[in-house]
């Protein structure tokens, strides 16, 4: 995968190439990532990248000719690759558009700042517009690089040996399981024992459990949305009868206000 990022602050993505997973990735040659200026294709001794709005209002908008001459620069790095550009106004990312950018060969990313950028750049260059989320940023450098993360940790060999890209939260439409380190009890609060006993079966089946009452109580959209298997319907059924017990137990003690109780 080969990313070029289209921005006026380059240097923001200086630390983000340099660190963790992404730096590995680069120097493993998983990825290629660089970030062009924008300014280095504006004209003038100023160089300017922005100018008023026509109409007339507030704010300032990104000029076509700089943002263009950088995207004809990007697409002749990178032949066939995707350009994007970060807007609040774009389809909103997640899991499934990660995995569906991870075959791509190339992304190039545009960052607009100001109040946006010239319509028929938008129109005329851009492949799809994304948004990380409803909110407002004051330009589209983070959410460039919430990108880019999402989509290198699914590049096979980019998180290392194990597999784990997969069997992250929401691969599988779950939450991830509860997670546990050394040491084995924590201000008085204990590992549960299951993950101590060395018992895989029992071991997968409580991170099963766990991370369907995670998504329960933290996400019930997911839940509704998921097709569940016959493992996932057994445990929910199974709280469902227990929990039915303990309600109907209450009757014999004729305590609460059970339907049909008086
Ligand atoms: N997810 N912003 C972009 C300027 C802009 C506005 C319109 C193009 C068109 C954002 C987000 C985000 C703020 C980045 C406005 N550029 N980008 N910027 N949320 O809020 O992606």
């Amino acid at each position: 995968m080969n990313f070029i990022v289209l921005t006026i602050f380059p240097q923001m993505f200086d630390a983000f190439w340099d660190h963790g997973i992404i730096k590995r990735a680069i120097d493993q040659h998983l990825i290629t990532a660089t970030a062009l200026n924008i300014r280095d294709f504006a004209s003038g001794k100023h160089r300017v990248t922005d100018d008023r709005p026509y109409g007339g209002g507030c704010g300032m908008v990104m000029k076509p000719e700089p943002l263009v001459g950088a995207l004809r620069a990007a697409q002749k790095k990178l032949p066939g690759a995707k350009t994007v550009l970060l807007t609040p106004q774009g389809r909103v990312f997640n899991q499934s558009t990660a995995r569906e950018f991870r075959e791509y060969d190339g992304l190039v990313l545009v960052c607009g700042r100001y109040e946006g950028v010239d319509e028929r750049v938008c129109q005329s260059v851009i492949d799809f517009e994304i948004s990380t989320g409803d909110y407002i940023l004051t330009g589209g450098e983070l959410p460039a690089m919430v990108i880019i993360d999402a989509v290198t940790r699914l590049i096979p060999g980019a998180l290392g040996a194990e597999d784990s890209a997969e069997k992250d939260s929401f691969s599988d439409g779950l939450l991830e399981h509860a997670q546990y380190t050394r040491p084995q009890e924590f201000e008085g609060q204990a590992v549960p024992s299951v993950l101590l006993s060395g018992n895989h079966q029992e071991i997968e089946k409580w991170r099963l459990e766990s991370s369907l009452i995670r998504t329960f109580l933290k996400r019930r959209d997911l839940l509704e949305d998921k097709r569940l298997n016959n493992q996932e319907i057994d445990i929910l059924s199974k709280w469902c009868s227990d929990i039915d017990k303990i309600i109907r137990a209450q009757s014999s003690r004729g305590t609460g206000s059970l339907p049909g109780a008086q």
